[in-house]
Protein backbone atom coordinates (compact mmCIF):
# COMPACT_ATOMS: atom_id res chain seq x y z
CA UNK A 1 0.00 0.00 0.00
CA UNK A 2 1.05 3.55 -1.01
CA UNK A 3 2.30 5.17 2.19
CA UNK A 4 0.56 8.52 3.41
CA UNK A 5 1.69 11.66 4.11
CA UNK A 6 4.19 14.15 2.78
CA UNK A 7 8.00 13.55 2.13
CA UNK A 8 10.48 15.70 0.69
CA UNK A 9 13.80 14.51 -0.95
CA UNK A 10 16.11 17.50 -0.67
CA UNK A 11 19.30 18.80 0.26
CA UNK A 12 20.28 21.47 3.01
CA UNK A 13 22.37 23.58 1.31
CA UNK A 14 19.73 23.32 -1.89
CA UNK A 15 17.87 26.53 -2.99
CA UNK A 16 15.37 24.67 -5.17
CA UNK A 17 14.41 22.37 -2.22
CA UNK A 18 14.21 25.48 0.01
CA UNK A 19 11.63 26.76 -2.21
CA UNK A 20 9.70 23.72 -1.86
CA UNK A 21 9.83 23.76 1.83
CA UNK A 22 8.53 27.42 1.76
CA UNK A 23 5.61 26.41 -0.09
CA UNK A 24 4.84 23.47 2.51
CA UNK A 25 5.39 25.76 5.70
CA UNK A 26 3.31 28.89 4.25
CA UNK A 27 0.57 26.02 3.89
CA UNK A 28 1.59 24.37 6.84
CA UNK A 29 1.64 21.27 5.40
CA UNK A 30 3.31 18.58 8.04
CA UNK A 31 6.48 16.92 6.17
CA UNK A 32 9.28 14.43 6.73
CA UNK A 33 12.41 15.85 4.75
CA UNK A 34 15.38 13.67 3.73
CA UNK A 35 18.78 14.69 3.79
CA UNK A 36 19.88 13.73 0.49
CA UNK A 37 23.84 13.33 -0.24
CA UNK A 38 24.09 14.50 -4.10
CA UNK A 39 27.05 12.35 -4.43
CA UNK A 40 25.45 9.16 -2.99
CA UNK A 41 21.94 9.75 -3.89
CA UNK A 42 19.35 7.19 -2.38
CA UNK A 43 18.00 4.45 -3.91
CA UNK A 44 14.69 5.94 -2.97
CA UNK A 45 15.26 9.03 -4.88
CA UNK A 46 16.34 7.39 -7.68
CA UNK A 47 13.24 5.36 -7.63
CA UNK A 48 10.79 7.93 -7.08
CA UNK A 49 12.62 10.74 -10.01
CA UNK A 50 14.64 7.99 -12.59
CA UNK A 51 14.20 10.87 -15.13
CA UNK A 52 16.31 14.26 -13.89
CA UNK A 53 17.48 11.98 -10.71
CA UNK A 54 17.67 15.36 -9.29
CA UNK A 55 16.28 16.76 -5.61
CA UNK A 56 13.80 18.72 -4.47
CA UNK A 57 11.34 15.30 -5.19
CA UNK A 58 8.13 15.30 -3.06
CA UNK A 59 6.04 12.24 -2.67
CA UNK A 60 2.28 12.71 -1.32
CA UNK A 61 0.49 9.88 0.03
CA UNK A 62 3.18 7.77 -2.32
CA UNK A 63 2.93 10.00 -5.34
CA UNK A 64 6.15 11.33 -6.49
CA UNK A 65 7.05 14.43 -8.23
CA UNK A 66 10.16 16.96 -9.33
CA UNK A 67 11.01 19.91 -10.19
CA UNK A 68 10.25 22.62 -7.59
CA UNK A 69 8.08 24.64 -10.01
CA UNK A 70 5.77 21.77 -10.38
CA UNK A 71 6.04 21.08 -6.84
CA UNK A 72 4.86 24.55 -5.65
CA UNK A 73 2.00 24.87 -7.85
CA UNK A 74 0.94 21.16 -6.71
CA UNK A 75 1.05 22.50 -3.19
CA UNK A 76 -0.80 25.27 -4.22
CA UNK A 77 -3.57 23.27 -5.59
CA UNK A 78 -3.83 20.55 -3.08
CA UNK A 79 -3.94 22.49 0.05
CA UNK A 80 -6.01 25.17 -1.60
CA UNK A 81 -7.72 26.59 1.62
CA UNK A 82 -4.37 27.70 3.01
CA UNK A 83 -2.12 30.37 2.29
CA UNK A 84 -2.89 31.76 -1.58
CA UNK A 85 0.40 30.81 -3.17
CA UNK A 86 -0.68 31.44 -6.87
CA UNK A 87 -2.83 34.68 -7.65
CA UNK A 88 -6.41 33.64 -8.23
CA UNK A 89 -7.14 35.80 -11.00
CA UNK A 90 -6.03 33.67 -14.45
CA UNK A 91 -4.38 36.54 -16.06
CA UNK A 92 -2.33 37.30 -12.86
CA UNK A 93 -1.53 33.94 -12.52
CA UNK A 94 -0.04 33.66 -16.21
CA UNK A 95 1.78 36.67 -15.35
CA UNK A 96 3.16 35.39 -12.33
CA UNK A 97 4.11 31.95 -14.34
CA UNK A 98 5.87 34.26 -16.82
CA UNK A 99 8.16 36.35 -14.82
CA UNK A 100 8.96 32.98 -12.57
CA UNK A 101 9.50 31.33 -15.92
CA UNK A 102 12.21 34.61 -16.69
CA UNK A 103 14.22 33.58 -13.09
CA UNK A 104 14.79 30.15 -14.00
CA UNK A 105 15.62 31.05 -18.22
CA UNK A 106 17.29 34.08 -17.78
CA UNK A 107 18.53 35.15 -14.09
CA UNK A 108 19.63 31.87 -13.03
CA UNK A 109 21.62 31.59 -16.33
CA UNK A 110 22.84 35.22 -16.28
CA UNK A 111 24.15 34.79 -12.36
CA UNK A 112 25.88 30.88 -13.38
CA UNK A 113 27.97 33.27 -16.74
CA UNK A 114 29.09 35.89 -14.04
CA UNK A 115 30.24 32.66 -11.23
CA UNK A 116 32.24 30.67 -14.06
CA UNK A 117 34.17 33.70 -15.92
CA UNK A 118 36.39 36.23 -15.19
CA UNK A 119 37.95 39.33 -16.90
CA UNK A 120 36.36 40.30 -20.26
CA UNK A 121 33.89 37.25 -20.20
CA UNK A 122 32.91 38.16 -17.11
CA UNK A 123 32.15 42.47 -17.92
CA UNK A 124 30.07 40.86 -20.51
CA UNK A 125 28.14 38.45 -18.26
CA UNK A 126 27.97 40.81 -15.59
CA UNK A 127 26.15 43.73 -17.93
CA UNK A 128 23.83 40.85 -19.10
CA UNK A 129 23.04 39.58 -15.57
CA UNK A 130 22.17 43.64 -14.51
CA UNK A 131 20.03 43.91 -17.45
CA UNK A 132 17.87 40.89 -16.44
CA UNK A 133 17.20 42.36 -13.00
CA UNK A 134 16.72 45.95 -14.26
CA UNK A 135 13.81 43.75 -16.51
CA UNK A 136 12.53 42.05 -13.46
CA UNK A 137 12.40 44.97 -11.85
CA UNK A 138 9.18 45.87 -13.93
CA UNK A 139 7.39 42.79 -12.08
CA UNK A 140 7.72 44.48 -8.72
CA UNK A 141 6.24 48.22 -9.96
CA UNK A 142 6.38 49.75 -6.84
CA UNK A 143 5.10 46.52 -4.66
CA UNK A 144 6.47 45.01 -1.32
CA UNK A 145 6.79 41.48 -2.87
CA UNK A 146 6.31 40.63 -6.52
CA UNK A 147 3.23 39.13 -4.68
CA UNK A 148 1.66 42.47 -3.42
CA UNK A 149 1.74 43.27 0.19
CA UNK A 150 2.08 39.11 0.68
CA UNK A 151 4.53 36.77 -0.79
CA UNK A 152 3.56 34.71 -3.86
CA UNK A 153 4.92 32.39 -6.65
CA UNK A 154 7.62 34.37 -8.17
CA UNK A 155 8.88 35.26 -4.39
CA UNK A 156 9.21 31.88 -3.46
CA UNK A 157 11.03 31.23 -7.06
CA UNK A 158 13.16 34.17 -6.78
CA UNK A 159 13.35 34.10 -2.73
CA UNK A 160 17.00 31.91 -3.15
CA UNK A 161 18.10 34.75 -4.95
CA UNK A 162 18.62 37.92 -1.78
CA UNK A 163 20.83 35.26 0.10
CA UNK A 164 22.81 32.66 -2.32
CA UNK A 165 23.77 36.18 -4.64
CA UNK A 166 25.15 38.09 -1.72
CA UNK A 167 27.23 35.32 -1.13
CA UNK A 168 28.14 34.44 -5.04
CA UNK A 169 28.98 38.48 -5.56
CA UNK A 170 31.20 38.08 -2.27
CA UNK A 171 33.46 34.69 -3.69
CA UNK A 172 33.27 36.49 -7.44
CA UNK A 173 34.32 40.17 -6.45
CA UNK A 174 31.93 41.79 -8.11
CA UNK A 175 28.23 43.47 -7.38
CA UNK A 176 25.55 42.42 -9.57
CA UNK A 177 22.55 44.01 -7.95
CA UNK A 178 22.89 47.03 -5.85
CA UNK A 179 20.64 50.24 -5.11
CA UNK A 180 22.32 52.02 -7.42
CA UNK A 181 21.14 49.82 -10.67
CA UNK A 182 18.19 47.39 -9.75
CA UNK A 183 16.91 50.07 -6.45
CA UNK A 184 13.24 48.02 -6.22
CA UNK A 185 15.33 44.39 -6.66
CA UNK A 186 17.53 45.48 -4.09
CA UNK A 187 14.69 46.62 -1.45
CA UNK A 188 12.94 43.33 -2.38
CA UNK A 189 15.80 41.42 -1.28
CA UNK A 190 15.95 43.08 1.89
CA UNK A 191 12.25 42.84 2.27
CA UNK A 192 12.31 39.06 1.32
CA UNK A 193 15.10 38.70 4.21
CA UNK A 194 12.95 40.09 6.56
CA UNK A 195 10.40 37.42 6.56
CA UNK A 196 10.35 34.99 9.55
CA UNK A 197 9.53 32.47 7.19
CA UNK A 198 12.86 33.48 5.89
CA UNK A 199 14.87 33.96 8.32
CA UNK A 200 14.57 30.67 10.34
CA UNK A 201 14.91 28.75 7.03
CA UNK A 202 18.61 29.64 5.75
CA UNK A 203 21.58 27.32 5.49
CA UNK A 204 25.08 28.85 7.10
CA UNK A 205 26.49 30.97 5.46
CA UNK A 206 30.13 29.86 5.38
CA UNK A 207 28.87 26.75 4.33
CA UNK A 208 27.49 28.25 1.20
CA UNK A 209 30.53 30.07 0.56
CA UNK A 210 32.98 27.18 0.72
CA UNK A 211 30.77 24.96 -1.41
CA UNK A 212 30.84 27.92 -4.36
CA UNK A 213 34.18 28.78 -3.64
CA UNK A 214 35.00 25.30 -4.17
CA UNK A 215 32.85 25.10 -7.31
CA UNK A 216 34.44 28.19 -8.26
CA UNK A 217 37.93 27.17 -8.80
CA UNK A 218 36.73 23.80 -10.41
CA UNK A 219 35.16 25.72 -12.94
CA UNK A 220 38.29 27.58 -13.89
CA UNK A 221 40.65 25.42 -13.43
N1 LIG B 1 15.01 22.71 -12.25
C1 LIG B 1 15.19 21.89 -11.08
C2 LIG B 1 16.63 21.99 -10.61
C3 LIG B 1 16.94 20.97 -9.55
C4 LIG B 1 18.42 20.93 -9.25
O1 LIG B 1 19.25 21.50 -9.98
N2 LIG B 1 18.78 20.21 -8.19
C5 LIG B 1 20.17 20.06 -7.82
C6 LIG B 1 20.40 20.55 -6.40
S1 LIG B 1 20.04 22.28 -6.24
C7 LIG B 1 20.54 18.57 -7.85
O2 LIG B 1 19.75 17.72 -7.52
N3 LIG B 1 21.78 18.28 -8.25
C8 LIG B 1 22.29 16.94 -8.27
C9 LIG B 1 22.53 16.43 -9.66
O3 LIG B 1 22.39 17.20 -10.63
O4 LIG B 1 22.88 15.27 -9.79
C10 LIG B 1 14.21 22.35 -10.01
O5 LIG B 1 13.86 23.53 -9.98
O6 LIG B 1 13.78 21.51 -9.21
Amino acid sequence: MAEKGVKLFGMSLSPMALRVEWALKLKGVEYEYVDEDLLHKSEELLRYNPVTKKIPVLVHDGKPMAESLVIIEYVDEVWKDGYPIMPKDPYERAQARFWAKFVEDKINPAIYAVFCTTGEQQQKALQEAQESFMTLEVALKSKKFFGGEMIGFVDIVAGWLPYWLRIIEEIVGVSIVNENIQPLINEWFDNFLELDLVKGSLPPKDKIYAINKARREQLLA
